[in-house]
């Protein structure tokens, strides 16, 4: 085990890009310290740090930052080889994780994003684009990865579980915040369906998963949403 100021991790407990990390750390048994992060008052800690893009999560490793959530749990594989794998060593398979988290968050990313800055028929058209993304989700990791469950690592949750899950986990308060009713609910994809609810079954999932209502508030909040929106 890494003493603990070895390692520390600055976030914000409503991210699900820090939630990743949270959770690669947590699966893997690595010790560290968890800083909150005001992101509407940045700290100089965190400026300093991240002076490119001034975003967490930040992770430090004895003095020196890492940034960017995908470059860290590269990072953290790396460094801890011998604790939990969550990386596929194997070259092809480690290719197609990479392959569907970069389609996380260049496709699933952007495309929540404009449905939550969206009015009108532009929402509606930017609701069906989503189901469409997350549909080729769906279909392309169930090709890719076959009979795999209830993860797409198996048993366990790899990390391409972690990426996706992190952020999935949080579908239905992504979906009360918009007023969406049951257009992007996830029961309507089986195998992402399958994932999340395992990973919310995950005790370390239970203690990090940020509250219903606390979510749904702060995506309102930090979007203008209101009710009818
Ligand atoms: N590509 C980055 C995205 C991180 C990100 O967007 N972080 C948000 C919190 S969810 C943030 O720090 N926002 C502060 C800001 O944009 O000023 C990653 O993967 O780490």
């Amino acid at each position: 085990m890494e003493k603990e100021t070895e390692v520390v991790l600055l976030g914000s407990w409503f991210s699900s890009y820090c939630n990743r990390v949270r959770l690669a750390l947590e699966i893997k048994g690595i010790q560290y310290e968890y800083t909150e992060q005001d992101l509407t008052n940045k700290s100089q800690e965190l400026l300093n740090y991240n002076p490119i893009h001034k975003k967490v999560p930040v992770l430090v490793h004895k003095g020196k930052p890492i940034v960017e959530s995908i470059v860290i749990l590269e990072y953290i594989e790396d460094c801890w080889k011998n604790l939990t794998k969550l990386w596929p060593e194997e070259p092809y398979e480690r290719a197609k994780v990479r392959f569907w988290i970069n389609y996380y968050d260049q496709k699933i990313g952007p495309s929540s994003k404009a449905v939550l800055m969206s009015k009108g028929s532009e929402k509606d058209k930017a609701i069906e684009e989503s189901k469409e993304v997350v549909k080729v989700l769906e279909e392309g990791t169930e090709r890719d990865f076959p009979k795999r469950s209830p993860f797409l690592n198996g048993e366990n949750p790899g990390i391409l579980d972690i990426v996706i899950g992190s952020s999935a986990c949080n579908a239905e308060a992504f979906n009360e915040a918009i007023g969406g009713g049951e257009d992007l609910n996830l029961d309507k994809y089986p195998c992402l369906f399958a994932l999340v609810t395992a990973l919310k079954n995950l005790p370390i999932m239970k203690q990090y998963l940020p509250q219903h209502h606390d979510l749904v508030a702060i995506i309102r909040n930090k979007f203008n949403l209101n009710q009818d929106a």
